[in-house]
């Protein structure tokens, strides 16, 4: 016996790839409900290599009494209207938005990193999904913390058009072909221009100068991994369609050589280590696109400072980013909780 699994945001980037990795780990879903605004619905949705097709139904009028699962991939407005909803009718959600992750009653969970928080569901029924740039690093962070206790932590990010949505896709492919055939750029969900540029601004800003993306990159790993953790981030939009990258440089309390760390990342869960000193020898954002794992090259000493080590991590945002993680919430809310499947 399965599950009744409902995906929220089914035409959105992350919704499709909520589907295909629901699919591809064969998750137990006895029924799905594929849900968007009233514009998408009745669109017919593909679930699966098996040819089975759902119709999408509108999230305003659905009944969530019944269903154990949804997978949420909507905007924060839409999250705050429907996620209570469905929670309240006894619907587990688990958001991807950046509503609910800070509150202390819903769990932050990376399964590989801090399963055990799952737990506190109950509290509000709602589980939440990291931000995409934390995910990735925690996975990375965390088996090193465990071996030599982290005290800060310095990361630059390399984040995919993909991140700011379809939207963002369609903005990059449009600019590339406007300069080749020499039309006009027109920033429209960027700042500035995107194709052959950098942007160093991800969200709003702050008051401090901060951005919100940066922001989030500190107070979600304090709350995954472990709150004494210093972070500083800049977090940049570069050129490149899926998969986000980052240089992190990392201070620990005790000593750890990249020798040892090389060790550890390889037999830590969801880390792919492909680090040889020779060209091609590391990963790049095109090759992680479509994986699960998330991958650690370039580990290296830095010799600026005490026990420092510097490492590169690159990992498909969409996927252990957010589609794949919010899946890996639900194998373990089943395993942990539901026991169904
Ligand atoms: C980006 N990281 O690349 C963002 C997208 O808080 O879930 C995801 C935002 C979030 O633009």
């Amino acid at each position: 016996m399965g599950y009744r699994v409902v995906v929220a945001g089914a035409t959105g980037n992350v919704g499709r790839e909520m589907l295909a990795i629901l699919a591809e780990r064969e998750f137990p879903v006895d029924e799905l409900a594929v849900l968007a605004s009233a514009r998408s619905q009745g669109t017919p949705i593909e679930f699966g290599d098996s040819g089975k097709v759902v119709k999408v139904q509108n999230i305003e009028n659905f009944d969530w009494k019944g269903w154990d699962i949804a997978l949420f991939a909507v905007g924060s407005e839409a999250t705050q209207k429907y996620a209570p909803i469905a929670a309240a009718a006894g619907c587990t959600v688990i958001d991807n938005s950046s509503l609910f992750r800070m509150d202390p009653d819903v769990p932050l969970v990376v399964p590989e990193v801090n399963p055990d928080a799952i737990d506190l569901y109950t509290k509000k029924n709602i589980i939440a999904n990291p931000n995409c740039s934390t995910a990735q690093l925690v996975v990375a962070l965390k088996p090193l913390h465990d071996a030599a206790k982290i005290k800060r932590v310095v990361v630059t990010t390399y984040q995919s058009v993909s991140g700011a949505g379809k939207a963002g896709m369609d903005e990059l492919f449009e600019q590339s072909r406007a300069i080749f055939v020499g039309d006009p750029i027109e920033p429209k969900k960027f700042t500035k221009q995107i194709a052959f540029n950098i942007i160093p601004h991800i969200d709003v800003f702050l008051d401090d100068g901060f951005t919100k993306e940066e922001w989030k990159m500190v107070v979600e790993t304090k709350k995954i991994v472990d709150p004494k953790i210093k972070l500083v981030a800049t977090c940049a939009r570069v050129p490149v369609f899926v998969s986000h990258a980052e240089a992190v440089s990392i201070e620990f309390e005790n000593e750890l050589s990249a020798d040892q760390a090389r060790e550890i990342l390889r037999e830590a869960p969801g880390v792919m280590v492909v680090d040889k000193h020779e060209d091609g020898g590391y990963i790049t954002p095109v090759e992680a696109v479509g994986e699960f794992a998330t991958y650690v090259s370039r580990i290296r000493e830095d010799p600026t400072v005490d026990n420092g080590l510097v490492i590169w991590v690159v990992s498909d945002n969409l996927r252990k980013g957010a589609a794949l993680n919010a899946v890996q919430i639900a194998e373990l809310l089943g395993r942990r909780h539901l026991k169904k499947g």
